[in-house]
């Protein structure tokens, strides 16, 4: 891929190439643990990546390997900024606004696709958990670690991860704090598929251009369906939201529309009352 840099960021990478967004973690000599700066960084970039109309799939991985040689998608939160209330930033103010980052990757209506080659472990393994797919290297390791360092992830680290791998397993990984290889997360159905490292990146376009040659929205619909049942009156607003946009894109809806800005009465007679 002939990918282009969008915005030079300090903890992550961002490019585009062809209606794919790659973003990166990119603080490898930490195993791509992140800070509030990270997070903050994350999250303009996929709300660019959002905005684009040109841009229907978005690649979540980590840059590596490390001056060690070891691969990392992240290792979640920065134990060594890890304040009383929270991850401390240059401006002193505890944060776990990766909650905030988990909401958009699951809430933006384009398939996101996490590609991990190495570590997934605590709050960077709930970040692929929340990745529409997950494609992952044969180094791949995946785990939470919440109860051994004093932290844990309620929501969608717990609740969805039970959807997809049974709540036995659930509460194993999260109870035990193991690390799982990639063979075994592939049985657990915790993720898609299972690819030589240095094929990764390449699988992983593979998907998105497949994905981009389907239909936006029913891709988009699918995306807020699957959504809706664990995510509530978050999720019911989604899928109605998509209700919403399909009516305004019809000749019905825009009758409406055109009626209030002509300063006359509606005529929906000529709309049948379908069964
Ligand atoms: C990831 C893992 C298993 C890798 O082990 P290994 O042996 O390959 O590497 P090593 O030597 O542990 O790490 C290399 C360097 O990266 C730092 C290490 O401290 C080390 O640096 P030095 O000490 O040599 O200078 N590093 C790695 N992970 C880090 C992290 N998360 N924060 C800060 N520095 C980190 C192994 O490194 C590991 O177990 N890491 C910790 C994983 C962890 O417990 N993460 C936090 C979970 S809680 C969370 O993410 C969270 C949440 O539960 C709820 C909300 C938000 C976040």
């Amino acid at each position: 891929m002939n990918w282009n840099t969008v915005k030079n960021f300090e903890d992550i990478t961002y490019k585009k190439s062809d209606g794919i967004a790659r973003i990166a973690f990119n603080r490898p000599e930490v195993r791509n643990a992140f800070r509030p700066k990270t997070i903050f960084e994350m999250y303009e970039a996929f709300t660019d990546a959002r905005e684009d109309n040109e841009i229907g799939v978005v690649l979540l991985t980590g840059e590596g390997p490390a001056a060690d040689g070891k691969y990392a998608f992240s290792s979640g939160g920065d134990q060594k900024i890890r304040g009383d209330a929270g991850y401390v930033g240059d401006d002193g103010i505890p944060r776990l606004n990766v909650l905030d980052l988990q909401k958009l990757i699951r809430s933006m209506p384009k398939p996101v696709i996490a590609l991990v080659a190495g570590y997934a472990i605590g709050g960077g393994h709930v970040l692929h958990v929340i990745c529409d797919l997950t494609i992952a290297a044969d180094n791949a390791v995946f785990g939470q670690t919440g109860p051994k360092v004093g932290s844990f992830d309620g929501g969608f680290g717990s609740s969805y991860l039970a959807s997809i791998v049974g709540q036995k397993k659930a509460r194993e990984i999260w109870y035990l704090c193991r690390q799982y290889n990639a063979e075994e997360a592939e049985k657990m159905g915790l993720v898609n598929k299972v690819v030589p490292v240095d094929q990764l990146e390449a699988e992983g376009v593979q998907w998105a251009k497949e994905i981009l040659e389907k239909s936006p929205i029913a891709i988009r619909c699918l995306k807020s369906a699957f959504n809706a049942d664990i995510d509530g009156q978050a999720g019911i607003q989604e899928l109605a939201g998509n209700a919403t946009l399909l009516y305004y894109m019809s000749e019905e809806g825009q009758e409406g529309k055109n009626a209030y800005n002509e300063k006359r009465k509606p005529d929906f007679r000529k709309y049948p009352w379908l069964p």
